[in-house]
């Protein structure tokens, strides 16, 4: 068992004070090592003496992506090239990918942070994963897969695509877990169904959904379809990859291992810290990182972080469901728009495939939103009415969530393209023209 009682349950006494030594030396590390921090913090004035507490970290610089970028490849690697045993990057949608970078320790803690997700999704070394997250550059595929190693459990390399193959060997192998993104899950589930394979016959019973935002509905639909209990895995390539964030069998927010990852919420437009409890963009300082510490990266992310006590014993600080990025947050007439509320509402609705696109595009000068969406076999009609009918409806329930008028095209299942990794669930045409 991955259980890490001394770090997963420390009082808030010993927590700070653990945070606050991993900090100072973290500073005093980026400080002497890396050329971009020394300069930053000479920029503002700060020494590493400067910082004594882990409520000092508000004196430090952020750091963006565009950071990342500036300093492609190695520009912000704190220990020589020998040190690093595994490279990932992200190639993101513009510009330079961006480089990450591990020693041998960085691996060791990430399989332990994965391993300790595992566990507290009830798995042990009697369980049998088949890791559906892309093998690669991702961190998605490597990070799951010594996770399990590291439990004890057994690992199948799946990797995405070949879903039928996945399939086959999930049931051939007796899997009981699945890791994938959740859409993913879906598609899987959806093949699986054609298969004709009772689901009896499958062993699963644990899945390990992450990487992309999914709503609590989406969550239901997948247990409900693969017979199985979903957990959220949170994590992000420049702080490790799978395993900054986990359920555990509560589901209520995942928990950050905070011994690693100081998290804290800021106000992408003021950038000062908010309390607990208020949403906003979620900052990672990598307090044991060597390969490539971070110091307060902007995640980008939005969400709230919750530091009571959980019942499952842990003590960390949980942070709730992604919402969206601030990057992917749709300004359509003047209106912020999420695709998790979209999802949301279309997965409360039994008429349709959990299947959905948003696209939208300027006409006459207005922005306008169509919402393309899969009616499923029993609700597909040629009678003209009915369809007007059900447009009508879901129309109305975008509108109260929205609070803004979706154009919505109904079409026939399976006729929106699946996905074997992070669902693109928008065209922003506005943005192509
Ligand atoms: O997606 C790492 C990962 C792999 C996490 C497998 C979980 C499972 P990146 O490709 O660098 O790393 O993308 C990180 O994905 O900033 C979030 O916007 C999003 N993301 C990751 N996990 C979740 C999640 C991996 N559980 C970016 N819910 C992050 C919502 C997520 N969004």
């Amino acid at each position: 068992m991955i259980w890490n009682i001394s770090k997963e349950c420390m009082t808030p006494e010993e927590k700070r004070h653990l945070q606050g030594e991993r900090l100072r030396k973290l500073v005093e590390r980026v400080y002497h090592s890396v050329p971009f921090y020394r300069q930053k913090m000479q920029e503002m004035d700060i020494m590493p003496r400067d910082i004594r507490t882990i409520d000092d970290i508000v004196k430090l610089p952020f750091t963006t992506k565009q950071d990342l970028r500036d300093n492609y490849p190695y520009g912000l690697f704190a220990v020589p090239l020998s040190e690093i045993v595994r490279l990932h990057a992200s190639s993101g949608t513009t510009g330079k990918p961006t480089t990450v970078g591990y020693t041998r320790y960085d691996l060791s803690v990430w399989s332990e942070m994965t391993a300790r997700c595992l566990t507290a999704y009830g798995a042990d070394r009697n369980d049998i994963f088949s890791v559906g997250y892309g093998y690669g550059l991702f961190t998605g595929g490597l990070g799951m897969h010594y996770g399990v190693e590291h439990l004890g459990a057994t690992v199948i390399p799946m990797s995405s695509g070949n879903t039928s193959k996945h399939i086959q060997l999930v049931h051939d192998f007796g899997a009981t877990a699945l890791a994938c993104t959740p859409s993913y899950a879906l598609y899987i589930a959806e093949t699986l169904e054609k298969t004709g394979i009772p689901r009896d016959e499958f062993k699963l019973r644990i899945g390990i959904f992450g990487a992309e935002p999914w709503t609590e509905n989406m969550r239901k639909e997948i247990e409900a379809k693969l017979g199985i209990d979903a957990y959220n895995i949170y994590g992000l390539s420049e702080v490790m990859g799978p395993g900054v964030s986990y359920e555990c069998q509560y589901k209520d927010g995942s928990h950050i291992g905070e011994d690693h990852f100081y998290p804290e919420i800021i106000s992408p437009d003021t950038l000062e810290q908010l309390p607990y409890g208020q949403e906003g963009e979620l900052v990672f300082t990598t307090l044991t990182k060597e390969g490539m510490p971070l110091l307060r990266y902007r995640t980008k992310d939005l969400c709230a972080l919750d530091p009571t006590p959980c019942p499952c014993g842990r003590t960390s600080v949980r942070m709730s469901r992604i919402m969206g990025r601030s990057d992917d947050m749709l300004i359509i007439r003047g209106v912020n728009v999420f695709p998790s509320q979209v999802e949301s509402v279309i997965l409360e609705m039994e008429e349709f495939e959990p299947h959905y696109l948003l696209i939208v595009d300027r006409v006459n000068n207005l922005d306008n939103l169509e919402v393309q969406v899969e009616v499923k076999d029993g609700f597909y009609s040629d009678e003209i009415n009915k369809m007007i009918e059900l447009k009508k409806k879901i129309a109305g329930r975008l509108h109260s969530v929205l609070g803004l008028h979706a154009d919505i095209k109904l079409v026939e299942p399976y006729t929106i393209e699946r996905s074997q990794g992070k669902a693109q669930r928008v065209i922003d045409k506005r943005k192509l023209n």
